[in-house]
């Protein structure tokens, strides 16, 4: 390691002094103007942490759902999955590091993490339609060159994406070609087999309204839209050429606003779905014949998933285990539905889809599902193995069904001051500041099947609080009445509450 060349690169890439950053729910996100030493220094922990798994990892610059001003990266490990938390403390210390002690903390990570410094390293990275990332994914190379590392920048891709791309170069190509292409490819076609074996002759022909959040979303799936032509007819709204990136739309809007977004027009019955910036959310929402609005946020997905699995693996006989994982945001009635209809385990982790994916992975088949709309089905190597094999050797309805399992698992792309406030059980119970829990419960006791809890948010600078009861009116007034205790037990963190707020 050339300490005197990381030096000096590290001085044009300057950290501007006091600022103090942390690895959050997603990465480090703030302002796209103060980033720029934050994405130098993680293309060097880029090249460490590659050099220690002795793979290629990710890099994707993006502040996601955030608003355009804003940017962020996040890192990604061998198997597509989110980076390891010691290493999220690494990057941590490595952000945080004063210039002048940028060489001890690089020493301090390579002996903690037994990094081989002789090793090679390959990087690779994604970025999204922000016109602030190409410059810094720039910043992103200069750490990765300046280590030695050798790296493929992708341009513009979306989350899911870069994920693939880490995941096929670790596994040799199995999983599938590491281009755009591969990716459309193999998605598209397990898609259009899946759905000639779903559908009842007639209904062949699909289509479907996609708001792309005017971001990255709209570039790929207009490119993609072409390999499954005979399957869905797809219309795309909201694709960056006229409005702000998640202004006004996308999957962030239409969730917490229950309403469609801005720039698309829906008849009933029309199935639509909104992305959102870097597009690794999904909801989906429609009208019925008397014009109300209907949300298939995350929970729904999670619950139809886990229906559709289930009808599948009793039809071919197999008892694999299926568990679903959800967070303190589910709405109550889904895991209701879930436990007590369907009789499917549930749990509950922390916000984060790092979170939910690791608690997935204990099963044979694990959904999960944020009800923001982030969420996959994981498949144990053994369950893909078993299934794979059964679509060859069983007959008749059987085979179909264990046919359309194997085109599901290659349809999933498997590959996760406000902090006055910290929380404990999935964040649905707060700790500090004191007498904000016992606040919470009193409130709730006035409305009925109501639940609300608040945390920190881990992408912007606000407390979000979550609230349910039986009609909409109280939901907003339970919510209402919790940001003021927040406000108020909190030392007032944040903008006073307006009516219906629920960031502050
Ligand atoms: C990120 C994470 C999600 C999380 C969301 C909100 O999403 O990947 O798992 O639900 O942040 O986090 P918070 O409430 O802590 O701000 P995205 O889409 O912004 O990458």
């Amino acid at each position: 390691m050339d300490l005197d060349s990381i030096t000096k690169h590290s001085a044009l890439h300057a950290k501007p002094s006091g600022l103090i950053l942390q690895y959050g729910t997603a990465g480090f996100r703030m302002k796209a103007e103060h980033l720029d030493h934050v994405m130098f220094r993680m293309g060097l922990l880029a090249v460490l942490r590659s050099k220690q798994t002795k793979s290629t990892i990710g890099v994707m610059v993006t502040a996601s759902h955030n608003p355009e001003e804003d940017n962020g990266v996040k890192l990604v490990d061998p198997l597509g999955e989110m980076l390891a938390p010691s290493w999220e403390e690494h990057a941590t210390c490595l952000a945080n590091a004063e210039e002048q002690n940028m060489q001890k903390v690089l020493m301090n990570i390579c002996e903690k993490a037994a990094v081989d410094l002789q090793q090679a390293a390959f990087i690779v990275i994604g970025r999204d339609t922000r016109s602030s990332s190409e410059k810094l994914a720039q910043s992103v190379i200069d750490g990765i060159t300046v280590l030695g590392g050798q790296f493929h920048d992708y341009g513009l891709l979306t989350t899911p994406q870069l994920h693939y791309m880490v995941y096929c170069r670790n596994t040799n190509g199995q999983y599938g070609k590491a281009t755009v292409e591969g990716y459309y490819q193999k998605l598209s076609q397990a898609f259009v087999e899946l759905t000639k074996q779903a559908f009842c002759s007639g209904d062949e022909s699909q289509s479907l309204k996609v708001d792309c959040a005017n971001g990255i979303g709209a570039l790929q799936l207009r490119e993609m839209r072409g390999y499954f032509s005979q399957g869905l007819s797809v219309q795309l709204f909201n694709v960056g050429t006229e409005g702000k990136l998640n202004h006004l739309c996308g999957a962030d809007f239409v969730k917490s606003h229950q309403k469609p977004p801005q720039g698309m027009e829906m008849k009933s019955n029309e199935r639509c779905c909104s992305f959102d910036g870097d597009a690794d959310r999904i909801v989906y929402y429609y009208r019925d014949a008397d014009g109300h609005f209907h949300l298939i946020d995350g929970d729904k997905i999670a619950t139809l998933i886990s229906s559709f699995l289930k009808e599948l693996l009793l039809e071919i006989g197999e008892n694999l285990n299926l568990g679903v994982v959800q967070t303190a945001y589910a709405n109550g009635s889904s895991t209701r539905y879930l436990e007590e209809v369907m009789k499917v385990p549930v749990y509950c982790t922390k916000t984060g889809v790092k979170h939910l994916h690791h608690k997935a992975q204990e099963f044979d088949i694990g959904v999960y599902f944020e009800a923001n709309g982030h969420g996959t089905v994981l498949f144990s190597k053994a369950a893909e193995m078993k299934i794979k094999q059964l679509a060859k050797e069983l007959e008749d309805k059987k085979r179909k069904a264990a046919k359309m399992l194997a085109n599901i698992i290659d349809l999933f792309n498997q590959v996760a001051d406000r902090q006055v406030i910290c929380t404990t059980d999935a964040e649905r119970q707060a700790v500090t500041p004191p007498g904000l829990q016992e606040a919470i419960n009193d409130l709730v006791k006035k409305y009925k099947l109501s639940r609300a809890f608040v945390r920190p948010s881990g992408t912007e600078d606000v407390v979000r609080v979550y609230a349910e009861a039986d009609s909409q009116e109280s939901a907003d007034s339970l919510a209402h009445e919790v940001s003021c205790a927040v406000y108020q037990l909190a030392g007032g963190v944040g903008e006073k509450p307006q009516p219906v707020s629920e960031d502050i």
